[in-house]
């Protein structure tokens, strides 16, 4: 892998995602993409840019001609709260990105990673030690889309030999960029909101247990994996991955330690909390630990200690 494309480059994970790939293959082998251009400026900061609308297939297709790309990075979604007040937009917006992506990757035979997440599962999964391989009946039509894309990413491997491989992201927790339209936002707007006003408001019941890594893992995760040797490959689309399970009230309570005066309250959001509720309590990482050596290391106090660090320093606290 060479030359790289990322599209959707300007959101939370493509932020930091950019510099990670840049620190791996060459600062002048990463192109960010982005539609909007507040974003392409930002990404021209640090990177080579490009505005690019994932969408439209003939103006995608060009820059991965113009870019000699051999490897496309689709960060473009619509997430999963977001998607439920749009269900059409969503899947225009998160299966015209994929379907592009796919196919060019087969006209040009270049690399796809799109990553996957915990929303490709739903209630009628298991929702402990959620296995690799199980019941996938997505609720929201942010997993719909999920479930289509993995699908859809396998196929393109089997019919046409191109090389996709993904994970399933829990909730990503950053300090770059902030997230948004996530059920999972929670866990990093709680560190803002203590550190500028002290309170903190929850939209997720306070025992709702999700999946979530810290973005140097998820980081790592699509490095590793990408460079992973196929033949040790069973699975493609999509890996489980994760690192930590917390409820908003374990989050709160290590936040709590470390700043006593910090206060937190509930105005349970119905949607997020019935999204929240669908999806897994804990993955079962084990086939990503096996075929490609997944191994995290940033778990939760590590994290805390992290993001209050990362947060205090940028708003100047
Ligand atoms: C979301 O909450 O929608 C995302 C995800 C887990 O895929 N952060």
């Amino acid at each position: 892998m060479k030359r790289i494309l990322v599209v959707g480059a300007g959101g939370q994970i493509g932020t930091e995602l950019v510099p990670h790939l840049q620190k791996h293959y060459g600062e002048d082998n990463v192109i960010g993409a982005d539609l909007k251009d507040d974003a392409v400026a930002k990404i021209a900061s640090y990177a080579r840019a490009i505005k690019l609308d994932a969408l439209d297939f003939n103006a995608f297709g060009q820059a991965v001609k113009d870019h000699n790309i051999d490897a496309i990075f689709n960060l473009v979604a619509l997430l999963s709260a977001t998607g439920e007040k749009n269900p059409e937009l969503a899947w225009k917006i998160n299966m015209g990105a994929l379907v592009n992506s796919l196919t060019l990757a087969k006209e040009f035979k270049t690399a796809v990673f799109t990553p996957s997440s915990i929303g490709a599962f739903g209630v009628s999964t298991p929702h402990d030690k959620t296995p690799q391989d199980t019941v996938m009946r997505p609720d929201t039509i942010y997993g719909v889309c999920k479930v289509t894309g993995e699908l859809l990413s396998d196929y393109y491997f089997h019919r046409f030999g191109v090389d996709a491989r993904s994970v399933r992201f829990p909730g990503i927790i950053s300090n770059g960029c902030l997230p948004g339209g996530g059920t999972t936002d929670y866990a990093v707007e709680v560190f803002y909101e203590i550190l500028k006003t002290g309170h903190y408001t929850c939209p997720i019941p306070e025992d709702s247990y999700m999946d979530m890594l810290y973005m140097p893992d998820a980081l790592n995760a699509v490095t590793q994996l990408m460079e992973a040797d196929p033949s040790k490959l069973k699975h493609r689309n999509s890996f489980n991955i994760t690192c930590m399970s917390f409820c908003p009230k374990e989050l709160f309570a290590k936040i709590k330690e470390r700043i006593p005066s910090a206060t937190f309250d509930y105005n349970v959001d119905p949607v997020k909390a019935a999204i929240a509720d669908s999806w897994p309590n804990m993955m079962d990482d084990s086939c990503a630990r096996e075929e490609w050596g997944w191994n995290p290391q940033w778990h939760l106090d590590a994290m805390v200690d992290d993001m209050l660090k990362a947060i205090a320093a940028k708003l100047g606290k």
